[in-house]
């Protein structure tokens, strides 16, 4: 059987080689195609990637690099897992969507597995981040006017500055980047900003009237890789429990292990009441998002009220399971535990002998080094460019911040060549 199905493959595979080789494309190629067909909504490295495996991915052109940015933490399983890429294949050539106007074999079993992962009552099943992001305002609202007494349309969410939850219109309605925000208005009311990290901003907040939840990153992802004080999570938690407000955990970036946790809230031993996951939660291979919940929060969505065609089709179910098991079965949390500490230690090493680097902060392997350079600066970039010539990818955020997250099956001699890398590109920057 298992015989079979890597003999399929490889047809598979050899079939797809030929069709590329035949119209194998230049990176100069790609690029100019992107350039001129894709709205600019992006600004890219200028590297083509056309192939992915564990921690490496190769260029157009067949070099390789480490990935360390691991599409923005959703490949923490590393580039084309097999068993999770096998669940892929398996599930889309029997039954990949049917909507949920009908019932399918695989949804409940994942719901089950999933409930029972992160400990919650139930799930709903979506797409992307932001999708999930949006189930959990509606959630978080609908809850406050059907079971703690807000009068209709009054509810307000705490949110924090600097915040990213995504791109929607709501969502964007309570950034603070000018970017993300600037001529999409009008926004949507009903939020209300504070500083992150701030104990004392959340309690003044939990005591105006009205207030629904507390929707927080454990860690800022966008922000720079912010880490908050030890102990912050827990207070908050415990602020929102005596407010009677709901504690909602954005783990779309900081979930499935990335921090060294499987969520980082389980740093300080925070149950959120509602949690929501995305990327991971996949191992990159598909887009699935998810928002738990237990039952006398989720029982207020009724049918009709919410969903998504693609939300817990067959496929996304398989995948999740195969990724979040993978998770598991190769203990990526300890691994990243173990794998941050030495990164960081080695990094703090370099910046004692360099004035480039102000400082690393992280936590497991989500972490970022400060550039020593204002936010205008091209310096990040340039040292991006760099390594990218050494063979790393990494990405700037904010002009002077390199966000460090490669996946979290690298080896211990992996992660010292790339310490390697990094270390002769800023010596030498
Ligand atoms: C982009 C950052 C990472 C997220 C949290 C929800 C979402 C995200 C905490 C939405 C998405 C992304 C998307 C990405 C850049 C990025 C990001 F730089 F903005 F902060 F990961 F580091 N909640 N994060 O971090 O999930 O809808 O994208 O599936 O390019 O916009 P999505």
């Amino acid at each position: 059987m298992l015989s079979v199905m890597s003999f399929l493959l490889n047809q598979l595979n050899e079939k797809i080689m030929e069709t590329t080789a035949n119209k194998k494309i230049t990176s100069e190629q790609a690029i100019a195609l992107e350039d001129k067909y894709g709205a600019h909504n992006y600004h890219p490295l200028p590297v083509v990637l056309s192939k992915g495996e564990g921690v490496y991915v190769w260029d157009a052109e067949g070099k390789r690099y480490y990935d360390f940015l691991s599409a923005y933490s959703a490949v923490n399983q590393g580039h084309s897992h097999p068993k999770i890429v096998k669940a892929l294949i398996d599930q889309a050539s029997t039954l990949a969507l049917t909507s949920r106007a009908f019932y399918n074999d695989v949804l409940g079993e994942y719901e089950k597995y999933v409930t029972e992962y992160f400990g919650f009552d139930k799930v709903l099943p979506m797409n992307s981040g932001a999708e999930a992001v949006e189930t959990a305002i509606k959630l978080t609202r609908k809850y406050a006017y059907e079971k703690n007494g807000i009068a209709e349309n009054e509810a307000k969410i705490i949110v924090c500055e600097n915040n990213f939850h995504g791109r929607t219109t709501t969502i964007i309605s309570f950034s603070n980047d000018p970017d993300a925000r600037k001529n999409f208005g009008p926004y949507t009311p009903g939020f209300i900003k504070i500083p992150y990290n701030d104990i004392d901003a959340l309690e003044q907040a939990l005591s105006e009237e009205n207030v629904a939840g507390f929707l927080v990153e454990p860690i800022q992802g966008e922000a720079g890789v912010y880490v908050p004080d030890e102990g912050y999570l827990e207070e908050a938690y415990e602020l929102c429990k005596a407010a009677g407000v709901l504690f909602v955990a954005d783990e779309v970036q900081t979930g499935i292990a990335r921090t060294g946790q499987l969520l980082a809230v389980d740093h300080e031993n925070v149950q959120p009441d509602i949690l929501i996951l995305g990327k991971a939660i996949s191992g990159g291979v598909y887009p699935v998002s998810a928002v738990l919940a237990n039952d006398h929060i989720m029982e207020v969505i009724k049918p009709g009220e919410h969903g998504s065609t693609f939300g817990g089709n067959p496929v996304a179910a398989k995948v999740a399971m195969a990724a979040l098991e993978v998770i598991k079965d190769e203990k990526l949390a300890d691994n990243a535990e173990k794998m941050g500490q030495l990164f960081r230690k080695e990094m703090n090493q370099l910046i004692e002998g360099t004035e480039l680097i102000n400082a690393v902060r992280g936590k497991g392997l989500l972490n970022a080094i400060l550039i020593n350079d204002t936010e205008e600066s091209s310096t990040a970039w340039d040292i991006c460019i760099k390594l990218r010539d050494n063979g790393l990818l990494a990405k700037p955020t904010h002009g002077n911040i390199i966000r460090f997250a490669p996946p979290l099956v690298i080896t211990e001699e992996q992660l010292m060549d790339c310490v390697q890398i990094i270390r002769k590109t800023i010596l030498e920057f």
